[in-house]
């Protein structure tokens, strides 16, 4: 056994982890108690990621169209058709499209070649769909991208502000870090969010904002703040007193509540994520966010801060490097002499002269033909692009379309004439740049698999084979050396990002290296910043489409499930993706919980099962990002957002688009467990889950069913459960184990899946047993899954709280449930807050303080 510290693969929170490499592709995952972004805590997508290191689904070797490759052939054949198109149409007709999932060595190299070599910035990443508002807002007010404050300030703070984060599902073990704050000091939470999400249920007051009401409503907290004498009147220039009652859509009651807390704590971070950014106000959000620091002197002291939370696990590192199109590397812009510095630096032929088009202009540009050689790296913009259809367009129009990845078949490496095999997460070396700035190293657990390789030096070999100097790094940190070096530029035009006194690392000491943050603690202290006025800004109604659109992430589920779709534990938390509605919105659409309906937009349509739920507010939708063409028909929540971008970002509004809700009819629905994966597409509807030894299908339909063609050959039990209106059937191989079910239903209801499911590939079980889909002597039935570490359900969790227990650690302490990972502290609060809201005569809610 070795022990390999590294850094989680999935968010921005960037958690150190310990691993225990126990086998050839085994490793057992503890946090690492010394990382100071995590002190060894870890959330159940990193406590589970030795479930998504298999070599299951993975491109283990060059692909030129449905033929394997060896390297020399697929380079070639790259180099030679970016050189052809950069010949016959310019440089502008070659793009990169690469990722925050890409390491900082990666991203350098990538963003090198293109803006150096190739002489265009059409380069551009996945973080315009997830940073570039944060990033704009930040260079408006001060002067470059830098966040101001680190996660300490989040200890220290007595107020936190959560502005479109739903942090216990998407930074949970940032989330666990607020909830330690107050428990130690009282801090005060406060989640601005137009749902009703767990992190809202566990917060001091919840703030139901309108969609994109939050430039008026942190605009009314400042003119508020100067009333009240805690802002000064003449620090912001306020030509924006907003008009009389314009609060962002909030009650006079919650506002007045807020701006007490507001006035109160002074220590106050206000942490904003999506619900921000991801706006066609995105950037005017961030300075409205800002603004309110600025004027109220809260920033560049302990406890203190506008706190831009990252998404991607290397987001930050990519910000550094300008993998975004416009910027160069090291926080450096356009002008001449930036770019005569980074010209010298590179030693760059043909630097770009200018911005490049960003995401939804670049795949508009492929769309028209103005680029006709695209490179993706680690990112699956079939599915995650807003107005997905119009992306997939695009891609089946382009001469040339290359994909980076590491699994073989993604909904946009089905467009890929090249398929170049990128080491994962586990094979790969390299840094990456948590949300507070901090530089941490990823380590190779596991030798490269098949013929798989590191994306720098796939780039590297690219750009060597186009004739350019400079791309002949032997190992990870010589890239790292180089733009360690680099930063001297920043350094140079007055920025705060400088890791010049690593640019001489050793091999040894890059191997060795601890965590470190670039710019210290509160970087912005003693410089200048900016307040910049800011304007409300909304969506025309569309009376066609009169319900709102919200989109985004579920707890353990990472963007378009490539590699948390593989993993049984964390498919139990939600199976399916939902169309999340209002009973009074339900009703009106003549819509039912649990049955099927369809969304549809201007741009597209996809159908969803439908969760009725007051989480949601009224006239407001709420689906998944997640679902793509390989986990199911529907529940393809991309294909619904326009292509409207923030004019100063360019970062797509995913959270608020207008749509409309139908019913979907069908004449059964079945579920349908396989050992194998099958693609049923010619059934009306399906989705996919993964369980131990296979997958689970949920199904709809109409017409007949066809078992000969969803079940495999094998020994058939059937049973045709008249007064249910329920058939059955069993596959059953030689040895008695079960290799397939499928139960089909046109009028009643469909037994639990948990039991089945956990049959499949084993041979304990009676026929009689599986036909009815439960065990003979059954075991207590565990309710739906709510700690998925412990694979405890909801029925022993309200067994706890019957027997006794009062809060989230009794709980714990009675059946376990929570005390891993603690992912679902939050969904356990809410069931104990709701199991005491049944037992205890109605009184008058608290007013919250
Ligand atoms: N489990 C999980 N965790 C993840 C990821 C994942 O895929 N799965 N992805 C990572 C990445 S890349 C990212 S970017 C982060 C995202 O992390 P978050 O930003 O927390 O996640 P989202 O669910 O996209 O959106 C957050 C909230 O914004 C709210 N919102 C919508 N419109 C508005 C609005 O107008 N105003 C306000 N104030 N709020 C609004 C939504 O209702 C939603 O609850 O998560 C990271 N962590
Ligand atoms: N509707 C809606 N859409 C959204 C969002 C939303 O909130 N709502 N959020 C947006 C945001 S914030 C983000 S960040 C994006 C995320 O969207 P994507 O970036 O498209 O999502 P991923 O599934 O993370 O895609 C990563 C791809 O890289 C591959 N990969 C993993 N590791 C490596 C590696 O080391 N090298 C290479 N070459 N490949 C690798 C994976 O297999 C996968 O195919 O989605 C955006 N889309
Ligand atoms: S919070 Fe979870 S997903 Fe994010 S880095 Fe930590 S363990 Fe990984
Ligand atoms: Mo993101």
């Amino acid at each position: 056994m070795r022990q390999v510290r590294t850094t989680c693969a999935y968010c921005g929170v960037g958690c150190g982890i310990r691993a225990e490499v126990t086998g050839d592709r085994s490793v057992f995952i503890k946090g690492d108690p010394e990382h100071p972004a995590n002190f060894g805590k870890l959330c159940s997508k990193g406590t589970h990621l030795g479930e998504t290191v298999g070599l299951e689904g993975r491109l283990l070797h060059p692909m030129i169209g449905e033929r394997r490759a060896g390297w020399d052939e697929a380079l070639d054949l790259v180099a030679g058709k970016m050189r052809d198109c950069i010949e016959l149409h310019g440089p502008d007709s070659v793009a990169l499209y690469v990722s925050g999932q890409l390491l900082t060595e990666d991203y350098y190299v990538a963003n090198k070649l293109m803006k150096g070599f190739v002489g265009s910035a059409n380069i551009d990443t996945n973080s315009r769909l997830c940073m570039a508002s944060a990033v704009a807002a930040h260079n408006r007010a001060f002067g470059e991208d830098v966040v101001p404050v680190t996660y300490d300030d989040l200890d220290e703070a007595d107020l936190i502000l959560l502005v479109g984060s739903n942090t216990a599902w998407c930074h949970p073990v940032i989330w666990q870090r607020i909830e330690a704050a107050r428990e130690m000091r009282g801090t005060k939470i406060v989640v601005i969010d137009p749902r009703r999400t767990e992190t809202a249920e566990q917060a001091d007051l919840h703030v139901p904002v309108a969609p994109d009401g939050d430039v008026a409503l942190f605009n009314a907290l400042l003119v508020e703040m100067v009333r009240r004498g805690v802002a000064e009147e003449d620090a912001p220039p306020l030509p924006h007193r907003p008009a009389a009652g314009e609060k962002g859509g909030v009650g006079p009651e919650t506002f007045a509540a807020l701006a007490d807390l507001v006035a109160a704590h002074s220590r106050m971070v206000t942490v904003f994520s999506m619900g921000a950014n991801q706006s066609i106000a995105g950037t005017d959000k961030g300075n409205a966010i800002i603004n309110l620091h600025l004027a109220t002197g809260r920033i560049n002291a302990p406890g203190m801060g506008p706190f831009s939370m990252t998404g991607q696990p290397n987001a930050m590192g990519g910000r550094e490097v300008g993998g975004l199109a416009n910027m160069l590397a090291c926080h450096l812009g356009f002008s001449d002499a930036e770019r005569a510095d980074v010209a010298e630096f590179w030693q760059a032929p043909h630097l770009c002269s200018g911005p490049g088009l960003k995401a939804v202009d670049l795949f508009r540009a492929v769309h028209d033909g103005r680029v006709r050689f695209l490179w993706i790296m680690a990112t699956n913009p079939a599915v995650s692009m807003p107005d997905a259809g119009f992306v997939r367009e695009a891609l089946a129009r382009c001469e040339t379309v290359v994909v980076s990845d590491v699994i073989v078949d993604t909904d946009t490496a089905r467009f890929a004439h090249v398929r170049l095999p990128a080491l994962a997460w586990g094979e790969k070396d390299g840094t990456v740049t948590n949300s507070e700035r901090r530089v941490s190293r990823q380590r190779a657990l596991f030798a490269a698999p098949g013929e798989a390789r590191a994306d720098w030096a796939i780039i590297a070999d690219v750009a060597k084979r186009m004739g350019f100097a400079g791309f002949d790094w032997s190992n990870a940190v010589g890239v790292f050396r180089e733009y360690a070096a680099m930063t001297a530029l920043s350094v140079k035009h007055g920025k705060v990002l400088d890791l010049t006194d690593k640019a001489g690392i050793s091999d040894g000491d890059y191997e060795a290296m601890v965590p470190f943050l670039w710019g210290g603690r509160h970087p912005m202290a003693g410089r200048t910043m900016r307040h910049v006025p800011v304007e409300p800004r909304t969506r025309a109604a569309d009376p066609a489409f009169p319900l709102r659109l919200n989109t985004g992430r579920y707890r353990d589920q990472w963007h378009t499930m490539t590699r948390t779709g593989l993993s049984p534990t964390l498919a139990q938390h939600r199976r399916e993706p939902l169309l999340e509605v209002h009973p009074a919105d339900a009703e009106a659409a003549r819509i039912v919980d649990g049955a099927l309906a369809r969304v549809v937009t201007a741009s597209g349509k996809s159908v969803f099962r439908v969760s009725v739920t007051d989480a949601q507010t009224l006239g407001q939708i709420f689906v998944p990002m997640h679902w793509s063409d390989e986990m199911a028909s529907g529940g393809r929540g991309n294909l619904l957002p326009d292509q409207s971008v923030d004019p100063i970002s360019g970062q797509p509004g995913f959270k608020n688009n207008a749509c409309q809700i139908e019913p979907v009819a069908s004449d059964w629905r079945a579920f349908l467990l396989s050992g194998e994966a099958i693609t049923p597409e010619y059934l009306g509807w399906w989705s996919r889950s993964a369980v131990a030894g296979g997958w689970l299908y949920e199904l709809a339909g109409d017409g007949a069913v066809d078992a000969d063609v969803l079940l495999p050959a094998g020994e058939r039990i059937e049973a045709v459960d008249m007064a249910r209106g329920m058939r059955r059937l069993a596959v059953i191989d030689r040895g008695g184990s079960l290799i397939a079910a499928l139960f089909v239903t046109r009028t009643g209801q469909l037994p639990p899946r948990d039991w089945i499911a956990g049959q499949l590939g084993q041979n304990g079980a009676a026929l009689p047993e599986l036909l009815a889909a439960r065990p003979s002597m059954p075991a207590p039935d565990r309710g739906p899954v709510v700690c998925v570490c412990h694979g405890i359900g909801t029925n022993l969790i309200l067994d706890a709280a019957e027997a006794g227990a009062a809060s989230v650690a009794d709980v714990g302490r009675a059946c376990g449930a929570g005390t891993n990972c603690g992912s679902c502290r939050p969904a356990i609060a809410r069931m104990l807050r709701e199991w005491r809201a049944d037992m205890t005569p109605l009184k008058e809610p608290e007013v919250a303080q």
